[in-house]
């Protein structure tokens, strides 16, 4: 499947949309902006697991995983030299994923990605590569 940076974008929207009403709204908005910005390490994670959590089932698959990094990676394609190959991207996220599977059982709950983010300062880093494209 192609990725593009309209995606991500897209990925982000989803995730200011708190209702998932497909708009969002002033409240949602400055919400999303606060947790960001603001908001405690644990908020910032919520919010960024949500990104990740692309169909909102209240885990991450690596399907999920790797096409967000993807899509980040698309879009800061745009503007790094040389351009991430395909495969540096795959495996980029399968790293990261295979460190937040803690029990190995193919996906990532909410409390696996705390715990392991709460406590590995480079996964959140790689993680929060959202932070320097918003
Ligand atoms: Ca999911
Ligand atoms: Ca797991």
């Amino acid at each position: 499947m192609e990725l593009n940076a309209s995606q991500y974008a897209h990925y982000v929207f989803k995730a200011f949309d708190h209702d998932g009403s497909g708009t969002i709204n002033f409240q949602e908005f400055v919400l999303g902006l606060s947790t960001i910005s603001r908001g405690s390490p644990t908020e910032k994670l919520q919010w960024t697991f949500n990104l990740y959590d692309i169909n909102g089932d209240g885990c991450i698959t690596r399907e999920e995983m790797r096409e967000i990094i993807n899509s980040i990676y698309n879009l800061l394609g745009r503007f790094t030299e040389p351009c991430v190959s395909a495969e540096a991207t795959r495996d980029h996220a399968d790293r990261v994923f295979d460190k937040l599977d803690m029990n190995k059982d193919g996906i990532v709950t909410f409390d696996e990605f705390l715990e392991t983010c709460l406590h590995d300062e480079n996964i959140t880093k790689s993680l929060s590569l959202l932070d320097t494209v918003l």
